[in-house]
C-alpha cells in the first residue's frame, strides 16, 4: 500500500489527503488494549481512593471514559493525563510504536518525504472528551508550534481516529490549500492553552470536517490550517498524530538533550527540541533505525527527563491581540 498518484497529486494542491483503511481493526486493537489498561488501572486508584464509585469496567472502549467522565469529570481528567502523559507525547509504549513503523503507513510516507524517514519529536495521543474544557483545539498549523527555521521543510502529521471521527463527536477540521502561504500569525493564551488563529485572521476558505473511519489516516502539511470542536456524543473521540519528516528537517536524532544549553542559537537545532526525534528507516545505514520498541522508549524517555528549553516563536498573548 501506498499513496496513489492521484492521491499524492491532491495532498500537494488541497495540503490535505485521506487514505481509508491503513490501519485494520485488528491492527489497532494493542494500542486500544494498551489505553483500556492505563484507563482500569488509574479508575481502580481513584477508586480506592474513595473518589469515584462506578468504574463502568464492563462498557465498550469508546464509552467508558465517557461515563467516567459523566460521573466525576475531575477523575476523567486526571486519567486523560495519564493516558498522554507529560507534554501529551509521554505514552511510548511498544504498541504506539508499533504504530509508527506500520509498514503500509510508512509506504506512503516514503512517498511524500523519501527513503530515509524521521520519526518527528510531536507526537499526540488524544482522547477527546465530551463537553471538556481542553476539548477545542483552536484553527492552527504545526509549523506554529515548532522553530520558524524548519518552516521551509515538510514534517507530515497522519492523524489517525481510533474510534469512528464524526463532526458530532469533534473530528477534525481542515482549511484547504493552506500550505501556500506561510506561517500566519498565532497567538499564545487562547483556548486550552493552545496556539490560535483566531476566526478573522483565517483565510475565507470553507473549513472541510474530515470525517473517517477507525484506521483511515489523514495527511496533513505542517502548514495545513486544521481545528477540531467539541464532542458532542457519549463517547469519547480517540485519536492519535504521528509526524514524520525527510533527514534534510532539522532534527536532534544522535544528539544529546544537554547539547540544547539556553545559550545554543535556535537555527542549529532540531524543530521541536524538548521531545526526541528518532530514524525509523534508513537505507544506506540500517545500523543506526530504531528497531525495538524498548530503543524507542529508552530515547524518548531521556529527552522526556531533560527536557530541553524551547527558544519562543514570539507570537503574541491573544489578549493584546491589536497592540502589536
Ligand atoms: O486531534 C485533535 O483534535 C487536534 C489534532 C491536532 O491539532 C494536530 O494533530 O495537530
Amino acid at each position: 500500500m501506498s499513496l496513489t498518484k492521484t492521491e499524492l497529486e491532491h495532498f500537494h494542491k488541497e495540503a490535505y489527503v485521506v487514505k481509508p483503511a491503513i490501519f485494520s481493526e485488528e491492527d489497532l486493537q494493542p494500542i486500544k488494549a494498551a489505553f483500556s489498561e492505563i484507563v482500569d488501572t488509574e479508575a481502580k486508584r481513584i477508586k480506592s481512593e474513595g473518589r469515584l464509585e462506578n468504574i463502568h469496567s464492563d462498557a465498550p472502549f469508546g464509552n467508558r471514559l465517557a461515563h467516567i467522565s459523566n460521573d466525576n469529570p475531575e477523575a476523567a481528567s486526571e486519567i486523560v493525563q495519564a493516558v498522554m502523559g507529560a507534554g501529551g507525547g509521554g505514552f511510548k509504549g511498544p504498541a504506539l510504536f508499533q504504530m509508527l513503523v506500520h509498514s503500509p503507513l510508512l509506504s506512503c510516507i516514503e512517498s511524500l518525504v523519501g527513503p530515509t524517514i524521521i520519526g518527528s519529536s510531536v507526537y499526540r495521543v488524544r482522547p477527546k472528551l465530551p463537553i471538556w474544557e481542553r476539548g477545542e483545539v483552536p484553527w492552527h498549523q504545526d509549523s506554529g508550534y515548532f522553530l520558524p527555521h524548519c518552516d521551509q521543510y515538510l514534517i507530515v502529521t497522519c492523524w489517525i481516529p481510533l474510534i469512528d471521527a464524526t463532526t458530532d463527536n469533534g473530528c477534525l477540521h481542515v482549511i484547504p490549500r493552506t500550505h501556500e502561504q506561510g506561517v500566519l500569525r498565532h497567538y499564545t493564551g487562547g483556548h486550552g492553552g493552545y496556539l490560535e488563529i483566531p476566526p478573522d485572521e483565517l483565510p475565507h476558505t470553507e473549513p472541510i470536517p474530515m470525517e473517517m473511519k477507525a484506521g483511515d489516516v489523514l495527511f496533513l502539511t505542517n502548514l495545513t490550517l486544521h481545528a477540531s470542536f467539541h464532542n458532542r456524543t457519549d463517547q469519547v473521540r480517540w485519536s492519535i498524530d504521528l509526524r514524520y519528516q525527510g533527514p534534510e528537517a532539522p532534527n536532534n536524532v544522535g544528539e544529546t538533550p544537554e547539547s540544547y544549553a539556553r545559550e545554543r542559537e535556535a537555527v542549529t537545532m532540531a524543530c521541536y527540541p524538548p521531545e526526541a526525534d528518532f530514524i525509523i528507516r534508513q537505507p544506506e545505514h540500517p545500523e543506526q533505525e530504531v528497531k525495538t520498541a524498548d530503543e524507542f522508549r529508552r530515547i524518548r524517555a531521556r529527552y522526556e527527563r531533560a527536557r530541553p528549553q524551547m527558544p519562543g516563536r514570539g507570537w503574541t498573548r491573544l489578549t493584546d491581540r491589536g497592540q502589536s
